[in-house]
């Protein structure tokens, strides 16, 4: 179930958009994204009600298609809005305490190395996030790329761990990182940035299942 949600995982906040976010999610939603994360993050970042109002209105969309709502590293929006989740990173609040106030929501955790899967595990993750896997332009203070080599080397280690790869993610490298392991990947460019959200967006889900599916065989 996990490893389904994670195939196509969409990322976006306010400023990761040319048009208006909500267009935006749509599009995506209909090009068949199978996971979404609320991330405000950046220079013009939507704080206090305005940022709750955006988050809002793009779960009403998640829930009316049954899309997993997970919000970035803000439990106080996820507890007000009963969302379906919450992902954090390595320097934010720490996923035991996190677990604590979340009970059975979905937490995920970004890790870059093996100890850091453990680490996540122990304190009862449902998925991490490893990357990035590829240079990214999404993420200001992102970590050098830790290459395909490296979801094949947690995969050696921790055979089930429900893995989703972010970072620099696109239709060219999407079945190269699923071979290498990953239950799918998280996008922010890949959708954001594309001409036709929609179509692109079918194109990124044809390609993970498909190379889902030889993994499977
Ligand atoms: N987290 P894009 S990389 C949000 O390494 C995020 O943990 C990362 O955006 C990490 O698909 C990243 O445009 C940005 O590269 C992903």
């Amino acid at each position: 179930m996990m490893k389904h949600m994670l195939s196509l995982y969409f990322i976006m906040g306010s400023g990761d958009c040319t048009r208006d976010p909500l267009t935006v999610l749509d599009e995506a939603i209909q090009g068949r994204i199978t996971m979404f994360q609320f991330r405000e993050k950046g220079k013009k970042a939507l704080t206090g009600l305005e940022k709750y109002r955006l988050a809002e209105k793009l779960f009403e969309r998640c829930k009316d298609h049954n899309i997993p709502f997970i919000v970035n590293d803000d439990v106080d929006l996820a507890l007000a809005l009963q969302a379906d989740g919450v992902h954090v990173g390595q320097d934010d609040e720490a996923a035991a305490r996190v677990r604590d106030r979340i009970g059975d929501k979905y937490l995920g955790v970004s890790v870059h190395n093996l100890a850091e899967v453990q680490q996540a595990l122990a304190a009862h993750a449902d998925y991490v996030g490893l990357g990035p896997i590829f240079p990214t332009v999404s993420k200001d203070d992102a970590k050098q790329a830790c290459g395909l080599a490296m979801i094949e080397h947690i995969r050696t280690y921790e055979k089930h761990v429900p893995l989703v790869a972010i970072g620099g993610i696109t239709e060219q490298t999407a079945r190269q990182v699923i071979e290498a392991g990953a239950d799918g990947i998280a996008v922010i460019s890949a959708i954001c940035r594309a001409e036709h959200i929609c179509e692109q967006t079918k194109r990124l889900y044809e390609t993970v299942m498909h190379a889902k599916r030889r993994g499977d065989g």
